[in-house]
């Protein structure tokens, strides 16, 4: 790595990131029946039909992961609180052993030195709350706000940050438009009124926090960096048209109060009635900004198809094994435009970035140079960043370990550190090896 972290503000955090269904094994400990298991049992949509059951085991070896990640240096750890684990049923009933659980992984962290970066809502829409329309109901929002009082109730003393949601784009639009994610759906009108509810759901949720006083309250965005393909006017509307779908539609809302028109147009009537009154508790100031980024995609319009009517050229730039191209400019470009379009010295966090690879355990060790160069490219973006004047303040690799990575199943290694899924042995990767030392470096 060409960094240190002499390279950074004192106060700067590195760590890693991880998500509860991804990695906890969601068959442990009485957790509750999620939409990912009934998508995932659909033949189709998941690799393999391949789900979160057992997953990295995390439930029961968290202590070891745990141990990974103060043994590379790491200061803090980000990772998310099963809504369907803490309340099976998402509302009325709790289950102990849940909280109890998240209750030793905090208590565990602290221990070790790393500071509880957490996530309240990384995908686990609990069953029984999709059987009422989950987030195309405008109910989610009161739903959501009471299984945040229940958690924060528990852990909420010991916690660094709490961040509302991961990623409202895939939550609403990949899962209610495009169909890619659970609930699975492919309707405009749910999108419409996923895409406001997440929102709805994020302002409920930070009242509630704010009702208790609860420190460091965000969100956690994904930016998708929408390169035009060509200068013809068509060409740049439906690139900025993109951009207003995958990310002002979010920040615009959160800092601003409004939405892009280009995106309230194309929902047209779909979207929920009077809207208009839910911006204001939409916008209340959040105290940092989660900001996960991955790749771009080059925007091109298609006459073919009715709204949105875009399409995604191939991209020559070099790929990860999840087919996305490779571009750092991307983030440090996303982190100075928040900056100055939306956030100004707000802290940001770089709550998400990291690369699947097509990686080989050989030896006992795996040997992933582009991964290691991957990541260091992307610290260097965050570094030139915040040298154009960015507040940035931390920087999360995702992921800790291979996990389920969702509609792909448990084909795509995400991990700094191996999981034979076999056996559940941890082996650190050449990256992890690579980062720690950089970690290590001018402590
Ligand atoms: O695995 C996901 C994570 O759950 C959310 N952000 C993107 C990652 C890689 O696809």
């Amino acid at each position: 790595m060409h960094f240190t972290r002499a390279d950074f503000p004192e106060d700067f955090v590195f760590g890693a990131a991880t998500a509860a269904y991804q990695i906890e094994g969601h068959g442990f400990g009485g957790a509750g029946s999620t939409h990912w298991d009934t998508f995932a049992a659909t033949p189709g949509n998941v690799l393999g039909a391949q789900d979160g059951a057992v997953a990295c085991d995390h439930y029961h070896r968290y202590a070891e992961d745990l141990d990974l990640l103060q043994a590379a240096g790491m200061d803090a750890y980000r990772f998310s609180t099963s809504w369907a684990r803490v309340m099976p049923e998402g509302r009325g009933p709790v289950n102990q052993d849940g909280l109890d659980f998240y209750d030793r992984l905090v208590d565990a962290m602290l221990a070790r030195g790393l500071k509880p970066y957490q996530t309240l809502y990384h995908w686990e829409m609990p069953s029984a709350l999709s059987d009422l329309g989950g987030w195309t109901n405008r109910d989610v929002a009161n739903w959501f706000g009471d299984f945040t009082e229940v958690i924060m109730d528990r852990i909420g003393d010991r916690v660094e940050a709490v961040a509302t949601l991961n990623e409202p784009w895939c939550i609403a639009f990949l899962s209610h438009f495009l169909g890619h994610h659970a609930p699975g759906l492919r309707d405009l009108r749910a999108a419409a009124r996923a895409m406001h509810h997440v929102n709805l759901a994020h302002g409920e949720a930070m009242q509630r926090l704010r009702a208790r006083n609860q420190k460091n309250c965000g969100i956690v965005l994904n930016f998708d960096y929408a390169v035009p393909a060509d200068n013809d006017p068509d060409t740049l509307a439906a690139t900025d048209l993109q951009d207003g779908i995958a990310n002002r539609w979010f920040i615009e809302a959160i800092t601003k109060g409004t939405y892009p028109t280009v995106v309230t147009d194309g929902f047209g009537d779909h979207m929920p009635k009077n809207w208009q009154d839910d911006m204001d508790l939409i916008s209340k100031p959040i105290d940092w900004l989660g900001v996960n980024y991955y790749t771009r995609h080059i925007i091109a319009p298609d006459r073919e198809q009715p709204w949105p009517s875009i399409k995604a050229l191939d991209d020559p730039l070099p790929k990860t094994d999840m087919d996305w191209a490779i571009f750092p400019e991307g983030l440090k470009n996303f982190l100075v435009r928040l900056s100055n379009d939306y956030v100004g010295d707000m802290p940001v966090f770089v709550t998400e970035n990291g690369m699947a690879g097509d990686d080989r355990l050989s030896d006992d060790a795996v040997d992933d140079p582009i991964r290691a160069q991957f990541v260091n490219d992307h610290i260097l973006a965050t570094k030139d960043a915040i040298d154009a004047g960015a507040n940035v303040k931390g920087f999360f690799y995702w992921s800790l370990l291979d996990n389920y990575e969702w509609a792909f199943g448990y084909d795509k290694r995400f991990g700094i550190v191996h999981v034979d899924y076999e056996t559940q042995k941890r082996t650190p990767k050449a990256s992890y090896h690579a980062l720690a030392q950089a970690l290590k470096t001018n402590r």
